[in-house]
């Protein structure tokens, strides 16, 4: 990976470049991390945590919750976003404050000012739990960039090219970590290597991922 670091001036974010559009902010969260913690708490505790199926059936590793306007949903009929949690049939529970502050922020310093999320997409890995090399391409405006945060235990990410068979690179991503992908690379391939075990002070045995987009 170009790893281009310029915090040159003291409270500088850490900026790795991943490609071009792909920024890594290091530890941009951590400022937040309670807040943020707090914040899935209770949006979980309205549209609790669910393994959903694929369109071929199989149930997805990671355990998914939803906030915003709309959520991303995967079931027999396919993937999409809808404005009700399919489980309770009742809204998805509205975005917290801190979750669009901390989105649009970071968005912002990565050089995407005006982002406004309308879907917050959670997604909680145990141990054993990986997301396999896929494009996000369900949202309508491919020119708005997709902010993810990781809370919690450590993994890697895979980031490969605009076709399946790029060979990825792996991108080790900890707690508090930021990434923004936009532009050249808002349909690269991603994924998520399987969850080791561990135990993280703030999260036990979960690594979170917040994944802010705009859908609409
Ligand atoms: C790169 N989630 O939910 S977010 C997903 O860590 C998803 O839970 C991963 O991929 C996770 O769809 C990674 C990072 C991410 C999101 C969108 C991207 C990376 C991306 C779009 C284009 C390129
Ligand atoms: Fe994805």
């Amino acid at each position: 990976m170009t790893s281009d670091l310029f915090s040159d001036q003291p409270g500088e974010p850490i900026r790795e470049i991943i490609t071009e559009g792909a920024v890594v902010l290091r530890g941009f969260a951590l400022a937040n991390e309670q807040a943020l913690l707090q914040a899935i708490d209770e949006v979980s505790q309205q549209a609790p945590f669910r393994h959903m199926r694929t369109p071929g059936g199989h149930a997805m590793s990671a355990a998914m919750s939803a906030c915003g306007h709309v959520g991303w949903v995967t079931d027999q009929r396919g993937y999409r976003y809808q404005a009700e949690d399919p489980e309770s049939g009742s809204p998805w529970p509205a975005m917290p404050g801190v979750f669009r502050r901390l989105a649009a922020e970071a968005a912002e310093d990565a050089g995407y000012p005006g982002f406004e999320p309308d879907a917050c997409l959670i997604n909680r890995y145990q141990r054993g739990a990986k997301m396999g090399l896929h494009q996000d391409r369900d949202e309508r405006d491919f020119s708005q960039p997709i902010v993810s945060v990781s809370l919690g235990l450590p993994m890697v990410f895979q980031f490969g090219g605009r076709k399946r068979s790029d060979r990825p690179l792996k991108v080790p991503l900890t707690h508090g970590d930021v990434v923004v992908w936009g532009g050249p690379s808002r349909l690269n391939y991603h994924g998520v290597l399987t969850l080791k075990t561990g135990h993280h002070p703030l999260t036990g045995p979960y690594r979170y991922n917040l994944t802010f987009r705009r859908a609409l």
